[in-house]
């Protein structure tokens, strides 16, 4: 019989890809989601049909032991959260209820629905497994470069501290009731499916604007941050090996490379033909409270253990971001509707 999996936060640039890649691998898959009329929903049946799809809210205890109940999923994989880092400071209460105390939910009702009541009472065998969205913002302020799994954590913003709850819980439910829940520390990964709030987005579209006259000028933040950027599409296959492994463990997924937010920059004006120095506008009023200076990853564990592999280099995955920008406004495509998915 064909492995069902739950996902939240199927309506995400990486919910969408690990839907895809578990379709493709047999899965039958469900996704929790939200609201009535979420132009998400509609861009995800589009690009994927054959996804079923649960009403829930990760605010909603009642309504995620609704959904186990009634997919009885083998897999669960916990991706939805409030995500975009600046946000957290904006709403840090709303971050820490629904990327924090969801993740205690979604672990609750896996626990509740499996019949799990007491310590460490878990039959391995038949077991619901669960995967957490865990952050390399975890590490925030690093200790060490680079970072793996045992590097201590020091977060910077409201929605690293939240993750940060969320992945000590998921190993909490692990060692006290044996559950098979694994959380992946995962580095910054992209796609043309990104949030355009984000700065690799951000500036995919910027470039794609200013190469069709569309645009003049390009507003940025702190060009200094270093990131360890990978292609999404990589990063979700990393999480069904992570579930498909004979023993529950955390892995940080990275490419082990790091660049700064000015390289992205160059890279990105450099594939359209463009003079970044000529567009890019810094503006003060989007540096950050506390800002994540350097993220690099070790990925060895990952690849010792998993065999996985990173198979899109920065600069490919710059490259294809950019044209497929430009592509997506040539054609007419806004990138907030729903229509804008490749
Ligand atoms: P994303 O595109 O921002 O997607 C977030 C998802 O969370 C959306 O589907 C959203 O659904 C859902 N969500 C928000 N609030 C919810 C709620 N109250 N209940 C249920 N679902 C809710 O994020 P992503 O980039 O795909 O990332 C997926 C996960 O990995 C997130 O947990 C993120 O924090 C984590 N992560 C991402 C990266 C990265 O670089 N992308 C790196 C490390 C960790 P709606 O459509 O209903 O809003
Ligand atoms: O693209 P970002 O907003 O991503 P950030 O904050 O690193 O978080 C992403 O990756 C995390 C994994 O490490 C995820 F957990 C999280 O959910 C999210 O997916 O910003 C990257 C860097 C920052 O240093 C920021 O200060 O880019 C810098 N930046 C400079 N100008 C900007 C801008 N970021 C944004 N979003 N917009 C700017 O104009």
């Amino acid at each position: 019989m064909a492995r069902r999996a739950l996902i939240t936060g199927i309506t995400g640039q990486d919910g969408s890809y690990l839907a895809e890649h578990l379709l493709a691998a047999g899965y039958e898959v469900w996704g929790l989601v939200r609201g009535q009329a979420n132009p998400r929903v509609s861009r995800l049946r589009r690009l994927l049909g054959d996804v079923r799809l649960v009403r829930g809210d990760l605010l909603d205890q009642g309504s995620l032991i609704s959904a186990v109940e009634r997919v009885r999923p083998d897999e669960v994989y916990n991706l939805g959260a409030i995500s975009f880092v600046p946000m957290s400071w904006e709403q840090a209460e709303l971050t820490a209820e629904v990327t924090g105390m969801g993740v205690l939910r979604m672990l609750e009702a896996i626990r509740v629905c499996s019949g799990v009541s007491s310590s460490r009472t878990a039959d391995p065998s038949g077991q619901i497994r669960f995967y957490q969205a865990s952050s390399s913002e975890m590490f925030g302020q690093v200790r060490e470069t680079p970072q793996n799994e045992r590097t201590p954590f020091h977060p910077r913003s409201p929605y690293g501290v939240a993750k940060t709850y969320g992945h000590f819980l998921t190993q909490n439910y692990r060692e006290s009731y044996g559950m098979f829940a694994v959380s992946g520390i995962l580095f910054n990964h992209e796609s043309p499916r990104r949030g355009a709030e984000f700065v690799t987005r951000k500036v995919s579209l910027g470039v794609a604007r200013i190469k069709l006259g569309l645009a003049g000028e390009l507003r940025l933040g702190n060009l200094e941050a270093r990131r360890d950027w990978g292609y999404a599409g990589d990063y979700v296959r990393a999480m069904r090996l992570m579930l498909a492994a004979g023993a529950p463990e955390d892995y940080v997924i990275g490419t082990g490379r790091t660049h700064t937010v000015r390289e992205l920059v160059e890279a990105a004006f450099s594939a359209a033909g463009l003079d970044w120095e000529r567009h890019v506008v810094r503006d003060p009023s989007l540096h950050r409270p506390a800002e994540v200076d350097l993220l690099c990853a070790d990925p060895k564990k990952a690849r010792s253990h998993l065999g996985w592999e990173p198979s899109v280099s920065f600069e490919e995955l710059v490259a294809q971001m950019v044209e497929s920008d430009i592509r997506l406004l040539s054609d007419g495509g806004d990138p907030d509707q729903e229509s804008s998915w490749p």
